[in-house]
């Protein structure tokens, strides 16, 4: 028979919908260490959404062969000179890459190799990115705009948040004269 899809994804805002889509949200309170001035995300409103995640994972996680498939918000602003941006991670399975592509806003994808060497790649509609095994990312909103992205990775990929949380990246996305800045942490 020929059935409708579970999941849709609605084009221009880059959501997800479906029964099975799983979402999560990530508040300042839930964000304790990330960015660089601690006092100042301590010090702003802790119910304040920073980011919020879909996920369509249609087979178990940690399983091998499939894909998941989701969809990532980062609502505009800046704590301190930091950008709103993802907690960032590398995979567990550590080398599993994953795809990103922008569709609406302005980001800046941030990568860090095994040796801390970090690289970042503009974000916006349409543009699209691969992240290579062994390498962790996180995404930063660099506009005024919501910036929303889509990804898809591997189902035994698995996030490994501990190295950033004990580590961090060796370069933080700062708003320096205006404009975005790689500055060495
Ligand atoms: C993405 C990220 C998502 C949120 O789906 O999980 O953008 O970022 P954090 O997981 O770093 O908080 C992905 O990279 N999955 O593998
Ligand atoms: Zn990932």
């Amino acid at each position: 028979a020929i059935v409708q899809p579970s999941v849709f994804l609605k084009l221009q805002s880059g959501k997800l919908t479906g029964d099975q889509v799983l979402k999560s949200q990530k508040k300042l309170k839930d964000l304790e260490g990330v960015f660089q001035d601690e006092q100042i995300r301590a010090a702003l409103p802790q119910e304040s959404l920073i980011y919020e995640v879909q996920a369509f994972m249609p087979i178990a996680e940690g399983k091998s062969g499939g894909l998941f498939f989701g969809n990532s918000t980062i609502y505009p602003g800046k704590i301190g000179a930091e950008y709103h941006m993802t907690r960032g991670h590398f995979h567990s399975n550590l080398d599993t890459g994953e795809y990103y592509w922008g569709v609406k806003g302005e980001g800046i994808l941030i990568m860090m190799d095994e040796d801390r060497n970090v690289w970042a790649e503009e974000m916006s509609e349409g543009s699209v990115h691969y992240i290579p095994g062994k390498v962790a990312h996180r995404v930063a909103n660099v506009g005024e705009e919501l910036l929303v992205f889509n990804a898809c990775w591997p189902s035994d990929a698995g996030h490994d948040y501990a190295t950033i949380a004990e580590k961090g990246f060796a370069a933080r996305l700062v708003e320096v004269d205006g404009e975005p800045k790689l500055v060495d942490s």
